[in-house]
Protein backbone atom coordinates (compact mmCIF):
# COMPACT_ATOMS: atom_id res chain seq x y z
CA UNK A 1 0.00 0.00 0.00
CA UNK A 2 1.40 3.71 -0.59
CA UNK A 3 2.48 5.73 2.58
CA UNK A 4 1.67 9.13 2.50
CA UNK A 5 5.37 9.80 1.92
CA UNK A 6 5.50 8.27 -1.55
CA UNK A 7 2.34 9.47 -2.25
CA UNK A 8 3.71 13.04 -1.85
CA UNK A 9 6.70 11.76 -3.41
CA UNK A 10 4.47 10.80 -6.43
CA UNK A 11 2.58 14.01 -6.26
CA UNK A 12 6.16 15.91 -6.82
CA UNK A 13 5.85 17.68 -3.53
CA UNK A 14 8.40 20.19 -2.13
CA UNK A 15 10.86 18.30 0.46
CA UNK A 16 10.12 20.48 2.94
CA UNK A 17 6.44 21.00 2.57
CA UNK A 18 6.05 16.76 2.58
CA UNK A 19 8.25 16.83 5.65
CA UNK A 20 5.60 19.65 7.38
CA UNK A 21 2.69 17.50 6.31
CA UNK A 22 4.06 14.15 8.03
CA UNK A 23 5.10 16.16 11.07
CA UNK A 24 1.64 17.22 11.59
CA UNK A 25 0.04 14.13 10.60
CA UNK A 26 2.59 12.08 13.40
CA UNK A 27 0.69 14.28 15.74
CA UNK A 28 -2.32 12.40 15.56
CA UNK A 29 -0.90 9.76 18.10
CA UNK A 30 -0.09 12.06 21.40
CA UNK A 31 -3.53 13.74 20.61
CA UNK A 32 -5.25 10.03 20.64
CA UNK A 33 -3.43 9.53 23.45
CA UNK A 34 -4.02 12.16 25.58
CA UNK A 35 -7.93 12.14 25.23
CA UNK A 36 -8.04 10.20 28.25
CA UNK A 37 -5.77 11.95 30.75
CA UNK A 38 -7.31 15.54 29.41
CA UNK A 39 -11.27 15.29 29.56
CA UNK A 40 -12.10 18.01 31.36
CA UNK A 41 -13.28 21.49 30.21
CA UNK A 42 -11.35 24.32 31.34
CA UNK A 43 -12.99 27.93 32.68
CA UNK A 44 -10.76 29.90 30.08
CA UNK A 45 -12.70 31.30 26.88
CA UNK A 46 -10.84 31.17 23.82
CA UNK A 47 -10.93 34.59 21.52
CA UNK A 48 -14.40 33.68 20.25
CA UNK A 49 -15.55 33.46 24.09
CA UNK A 50 -16.14 30.17 23.59
CA UNK A 51 -15.13 27.80 26.60
CA UNK A 52 -11.94 25.79 26.12
CA UNK A 53 -11.70 21.89 26.93
CA UNK A 54 -8.73 20.61 27.89
CA UNK A 55 -7.77 19.14 25.10
CA UNK A 56 -8.27 22.19 22.95
CA UNK A 57 -5.21 23.92 24.68
CA UNK A 58 -3.10 20.41 25.21
CA UNK A 59 -3.44 19.92 21.27
CA UNK A 60 -2.76 23.68 20.58
CA UNK A 61 0.37 23.64 22.90
CA UNK A 62 1.48 20.38 21.58
CA UNK A 63 1.10 21.39 18.05
CA UNK A 64 2.92 24.84 18.18
CA UNK A 65 5.75 23.52 20.28
CA UNK A 66 6.30 20.79 17.93
CA UNK A 67 5.73 23.30 14.85
CA UNK A 68 7.90 25.98 16.42
CA UNK A 69 10.72 23.85 16.76
CA UNK A 70 10.52 21.99 13.27
CA UNK A 71 12.23 24.75 11.43
CA UNK A 72 10.13 24.58 8.73
CA UNK A 73 7.43 27.58 9.80
CA UNK A 74 7.73 31.02 10.54
CA UNK A 75 4.13 31.66 11.74
CA UNK A 76 1.62 30.14 13.42
CA UNK A 77 -2.61 31.31 13.49
CA UNK A 78 -4.65 29.08 16.17
CA UNK A 79 -7.81 29.54 16.62
CA UNK A 80 -7.38 28.87 20.18
CA UNK A 81 -4.63 31.73 20.66
CA UNK A 82 -5.20 35.12 20.83
CA UNK A 83 -2.31 36.54 18.33
CA UNK A 84 -0.13 35.08 15.42
CA UNK A 85 2.69 33.13 16.72
CA UNK A 86 5.75 33.62 15.83
CA UNK A 87 8.62 31.40 15.45
CA UNK A 88 11.09 32.96 16.81
CA UNK A 89 14.65 32.33 14.53
CA UNK A 90 13.10 29.98 12.10
CA UNK A 91 14.10 30.03 8.72
CA UNK A 92 11.18 27.70 7.75
CA UNK A 93 9.17 29.63 4.80
CA UNK A 94 5.57 28.40 5.41
CA UNK A 95 2.56 29.98 7.80
CA UNK A 96 0.23 27.42 9.57
CA UNK A 97 -3.39 28.27 9.94
CA UNK A 98 -5.14 25.79 12.27
CA UNK A 99 -8.34 24.42 14.89
CA UNK A 100 -6.24 22.20 17.09
CA UNK A 101 -9.49 20.33 17.95
CA UNK A 102 -12.26 20.76 16.42
CA UNK A 103 -15.74 19.95 17.79
CA UNK A 104 -13.95 19.76 21.43
CA UNK A 105 -17.28 19.92 23.12
CA UNK A 106 -17.58 16.59 21.74
CA UNK A 107 -15.14 14.72 23.73
CA UNK A 108 -17.28 13.93 26.29
CA UNK A 109 -19.93 11.85 24.52
CA UNK A 110 -17.10 10.49 22.41
CA UNK A 111 -18.08 11.25 18.98
CA UNK A 112 -15.54 12.26 16.47
CA UNK A 113 -13.65 15.07 16.48
CA UNK A 114 -10.82 16.72 14.11
CA UNK A 115 -7.51 19.00 14.02
CA UNK A 116 -7.86 20.89 10.66
CA UNK A 117 -4.77 22.96 9.40
CA UNK A 118 -3.86 24.96 6.07
CA UNK A 119 -0.25 25.84 5.15
CA UNK A 120 0.41 28.80 3.40
CA UNK A 121 4.29 29.67 1.67
CA UNK A 122 5.45 32.89 3.29
CA UNK A 123 5.53 35.08 6.14
CA UNK A 124 1.70 35.66 6.33
CA UNK A 125 -1.68 34.16 7.58
CA UNK A 126 -3.93 36.62 6.46
CA UNK A 127 -4.66 35.20 3.02
CA UNK A 128 -7.30 34.32 0.20
CA UNK A 129 -7.99 30.54 0.86
CA UNK A 130 -7.25 29.55 -2.88
CA UNK A 131 -3.60 30.63 -2.11
CA UNK A 132 -3.17 27.83 0.01
CA UNK A 133 -0.37 25.52 -0.83
CA UNK A 134 -1.95 22.58 1.17
CA UNK A 135 -4.82 22.07 3.56
CA UNK A 136 -5.32 18.92 5.93
CA UNK A 137 -7.51 17.56 8.81
CA UNK A 138 -7.00 14.61 11.05
CA UNK A 139 -9.92 13.05 11.71
CA UNK A 140 -10.30 11.04 15.43
CA UNK A 141 -13.12 8.73 14.84
CA UNK A 142 -13.07 4.60 14.67
CA UNK A 143 -10.39 5.25 12.56
CA UNK A 144 -7.61 8.42 12.51
CA UNK A 145 -7.42 9.10 9.13
CA UNK A 146 -5.92 11.91 7.16
CA UNK A 147 -7.75 13.86 4.46
CA UNK A 148 -4.90 15.85 2.60
CA UNK A 149 -4.69 17.97 -0.70
CA UNK A 150 -1.69 19.93 -2.15
CA UNK A 151 -3.22 21.47 -4.84
CA UNK A 152 -4.11 18.50 -7.28
CA UNK A 153 -6.94 16.65 -5.79
CA UNK A 154 -7.75 14.95 -2.26
CA UNK A 155 -6.82 12.23 -1.03
CA UNK A 156 -7.37 9.68 2.18
CA UNK A 157 -5.88 7.85 4.34
CA UNK A 158 -5.85 5.88 7.77
CA UNK A 159 -3.31 5.71 10.12
CA UNK A 160 -1.73 1.41 10.39
CA UNK A 161 -0.79 0.05 13.74
CA UNK A 162 2.22 1.04 13.68
CA UNK A 163 1.58 4.62 12.86
CA UNK A 164 2.01 4.87 9.06
CA UNK A 165 -0.70 6.35 6.71
CA UNK A 166 -1.65 4.19 4.11
CA UNK A 167 -3.66 5.56 0.92
CA UNK A 168 -7.04 4.53 1.10
CA UNK A 169 -8.25 7.13 -1.94
CA UNK A 170 -7.10 8.90 -4.19
CA UNK A 171 -8.63 11.62 -6.13
CA UNK A 172 -11.91 11.82 -3.70
CA UNK A 173 -14.74 13.72 -6.05
CA UNK A 174 -17.31 15.55 -3.44
CA UNK A 175 -20.84 14.10 -5.12
CA UNK A 176 -24.04 15.58 -5.36
CA UNK A 177 -26.40 14.49 -2.52
CA UNK A 178 -29.34 14.72 -0.46
CA UNK A 179 -27.59 14.63 3.80
CA UNK A 180 -27.65 18.49 5.48
CA UNK A 181 -26.83 19.61 8.08
CA UNK A 182 -27.00 23.02 9.46
CA UNK A 183 -25.93 24.34 13.11
CA UNK A 184 -27.82 27.46 14.59
CA UNK A 185 -31.22 27.67 16.33
CA UNK A 186 -33.71 27.07 13.90
CA UNK A 187 -36.18 30.41 14.84
CA UNK A 188 -33.20 31.96 14.46
CA UNK A 189 -32.49 31.39 11.08
CA UNK A 190 -32.33 34.22 8.16
CA UNK A 191 -35.37 34.07 6.05
CA UNK A 192 -33.41 32.98 3.05
CA UNK A 193 -31.62 29.85 4.91
CA UNK A 194 -35.05 28.88 6.26
CA UNK A 195 -36.34 28.79 3.34
CA UNK A 196 -33.30 26.84 1.54
CA UNK A 197 -33.44 24.14 4.01
CA UNK A 198 -37.25 23.48 3.67
CA UNK A 199 -36.95 23.22 0.42
CA UNK A 200 -34.35 20.59 0.77
CA UNK A 201 -35.77 18.75 3.28
CA UNK A 202 -39.26 19.09 0.77
CA UNK A 203 -37.14 17.28 -1.54
CA UNK A 204 -35.94 14.34 0.58
CA UNK A 205 -32.82 15.65 2.11
CA UNK A 206 -31.78 13.92 5.53
CA UNK A 207 -30.45 15.55 8.08
CA UNK A 208 -27.45 14.66 9.71
CA UNK A 209 -25.26 17.21 12.30
CA UNK A 210 -23.00 16.26 14.97
CA UNK A 211 -21.91 19.68 16.04
CA UNK A 212 -18.14 18.69 14.78
CA UNK A 213 -17.48 20.29 11.90
CA UNK A 214 -14.76 18.38 11.13
CA UNK A 215 -16.89 14.98 11.09
CA UNK A 216 -19.81 16.59 9.71
CA UNK A 217 -17.83 17.72 6.80
CA UNK A 218 -16.13 14.58 6.37
CA UNK A 219 -19.72 12.47 5.45
CA UNK A 220 -20.40 15.31 2.67
CA UNK A 221 -17.27 15.08 1.46
CA UNK A 222 -17.98 11.33 0.74
CA UNK A 223 -21.58 11.20 0.59
CA UNK A 224 -22.66 14.56 -0.77
CA UNK A 225 -24.82 17.06 0.21
CA UNK A 226 -24.53 20.41 2.78
CA UNK A 227 -22.95 21.87 5.96
CA UNK A 228 -24.29 25.06 6.71
CA UNK A 229 -23.46 27.19 9.69
CA UNK A 230 -25.84 30.08 8.28
CA UNK A 231 -25.50 34.09 9.57
CA UNK A 232 -28.53 34.68 11.90
CA UNK A 233 -30.36 37.26 13.99
CA UNK A 234 -28.19 38.82 16.31
CA UNK A 235 -25.29 36.54 14.43
CA UNK A 236 -24.53 38.06 11.75
CA UNK A 237 -21.21 36.40 10.75
CA UNK A 238 -22.40 32.85 12.20
CA UNK A 239 -19.72 31.35 14.55
CA UNK A 240 -17.06 29.21 12.27
CA UNK A 241 -13.79 31.26 11.71
CA UNK A 242 -13.26 31.63 8.02
CA UNK A 243 -9.22 31.20 8.37
CA UNK A 244 -8.73 28.22 10.96
CA UNK A 245 -12.05 26.20 9.70
CA UNK A 246 -13.40 27.68 6.15
CA UNK A 247 -10.38 27.79 4.37
CA UNK A 248 -8.49 24.60 5.25
CA UNK A 249 -12.10 22.84 4.52
CA UNK A 250 -13.12 24.75 1.91
CA UNK A 251 -9.74 23.98 -0.34
CA UNK A 252 -10.38 20.40 0.45
CA UNK A 253 -13.92 20.80 -0.96
CA UNK A 254 -13.08 22.26 -3.90
CA UNK A 255 -10.32 20.15 -4.82
CA UNK A 256 -12.53 17.50 -4.66
CA UNK A 257 -15.36 19.29 -6.99
CA UNK A 258 -17.04 20.73 -4.40
CA UNK A 259 -17.99 24.26 -3.57
CA UNK A 260 -17.50 27.04 -0.46
CA UNK A 261 -19.57 29.85 -0.21
CA UNK A 262 -20.74 32.36 2.45
CA UNK A 263 -24.64 31.89 0.73
CA UNK A 264 -23.94 34.91 -2.11
CA UNK A 265 -19.89 34.34 -2.87
CA UNK A 266 -16.95 31.69 -2.80
CA UNK A 267 -15.44 31.70 0.59
CA UNK A 268 -11.47 31.21 -1.29
CA UNK A 269 -11.73 34.55 -3.13
CA UNK A 270 -12.32 36.25 0.37
CA UNK A 271 -8.92 38.30 1.95
CA UNK A 272 -10.09 37.57 5.46
CA UNK A 273 -8.94 41.36 7.71
CA UNK A 274 -8.29 39.45 10.91
CA UNK A 275 -7.31 36.21 11.84
CA UNK A 276 -10.29 35.71 14.51
CA UNK A 277 -12.51 36.61 11.70
CA UNK A 278 -15.98 34.71 11.31
CA UNK A 279 -18.03 33.84 8.49
CA UNK A 280 -21.04 32.10 7.49
CA UNK A 281 -20.55 28.66 5.68
CA UNK A 282 -22.13 26.51 3.12
CA UNK A 283 -19.98 23.90 2.20
CA UNK A 284 -20.57 20.30 -0.06
CA UNK A 285 -22.30 19.68 -3.36
CA UNK A 286 -20.97 21.79 -6.21
CA UNK A 287 -24.76 21.90 -7.51
CA UNK A 288 -26.30 22.80 -4.29
CA UNK A 289 -24.19 25.33 -3.70
CA UNK A 290 -24.65 26.75 -6.71
CA UNK A 291 -28.92 26.48 -6.22
CA UNK A 292 -27.97 28.50 -3.03
CA UNK A 293 -26.06 31.57 -4.34
CA UNK A 294 -28.71 31.79 -7.37
CA UNK A 295 -31.97 32.72 -4.64
CA UNK A 296 -32.04 36.26 -3.93
CA UNK A 297 -31.16 38.08 -0.05
P1 LIG B 1 -16.28 23.29 19.69
O1 LIG B 1 -14.87 23.01 19.18
O2 LIG B 1 -16.30 24.32 20.76
O3 LIG B 1 -17.02 22.05 20.03
O4 LIG B 1 -17.05 24.02 18.46
C1 LIG B 1 -17.23 23.30 17.32
C2 LIG B 1 -17.66 24.18 16.20
O5 LIG B 1 -16.79 25.25 16.02
C3 LIG B 1 -17.77 23.37 14.90
O6 LIG B 1 -16.90 22.28 14.88
C4 LIG B 1 -19.21 22.91 14.89
O7 LIG B 1 -19.71 22.68 13.61
C5 LIG B 1 -19.92 24.03 15.58
O8 LIG B 1 -18.97 24.65 16.43
C6 LIG B 1 -21.05 23.51 16.38
O9 LIG B 1 -21.77 24.56 16.90
P2 LIG B 1 -23.21 24.32 17.58
O10 LIG B 1 -22.93 23.69 18.92
O11 LIG B 1 -23.79 25.70 17.70
O12 LIG B 1 -24.01 23.41 16.70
Amino acid sequence: MITVQEYLGEKGCEADLAELICLIAEQAGPIRSAFISHQRYATSLNTSGEVQAEMDTWSDTHITTVLAHSGLVSLIASEEQEKVYECRNSTGRYSVVMDPLDGSSLIAVNLAVGTIVGIYEGRSVLRKGNEMKAALYLLYGPMTTLTLSVGSGVALFSQADDGRYLLMEDSITLPEGTIYGSGGERPKWTKKHTSFITALEAEGAKSRYSGSFVADFHQILRYGGLYAYPAAHGKPEGKLRLVFEAQPIGFLAEQAGGRISNGSSDLLDILPEEVHQKTPIYVGSRGIIERLEALPE
